[in-house]
């Protein structure tokens, strides 16, 4: 420990609330250090689900419900297209399914 660091901690310990900062850092270095440490535990987000949409509805992905949307669901609906996990993301009732009634909830939402 050098001297400046000496000093800084007398200073410190002379101050209860600059005790308490200290601490309070101590304290974060010490979480930060072991979630490093334990941080192979953690299972990674996989960069192919990373760009689904969350908007209902938007089944192109493009972040707007369009008329598109309302085509791409009627074409899955019908059985001209198979239905992905971006569909199944987008289905606007969440019944995991691509059905007629899902492109009316589409087509109502353009008004
Ligand atoms: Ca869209
Ligand atoms: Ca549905």
């Amino acid at each position: 420990m050098t001297l400046l660091h000496t000093n800084i901690l007398k200073k410190f310990q002379k101050n209860d609330r600059l005790t308490m900062i200290v601490s309070g850092c101590a304290a974060l270095s010490i979480a930060f250090t072991v979630g490093l440490k334990t941080s192979n535990d953690v299972h990674p987000i996989h960069l192919t689900n990373a760009d689904f949409t969350s908007l209902a509805g938007d089944m192109n992905s493009d972040g707007v419900v369009t008329k598109d949307d309302a085509i791409r669901a009627l074409e899955i609906a019908l059985g001209y297209e198979d239905m992905t996990d971006r569909d199944r993301n987008a289905d606007p009732n969440g019944d995991m399914r691509i059905t007629v009634e899902d492109v009316l909830t589409i087509l109502k939402s353009l008004r």
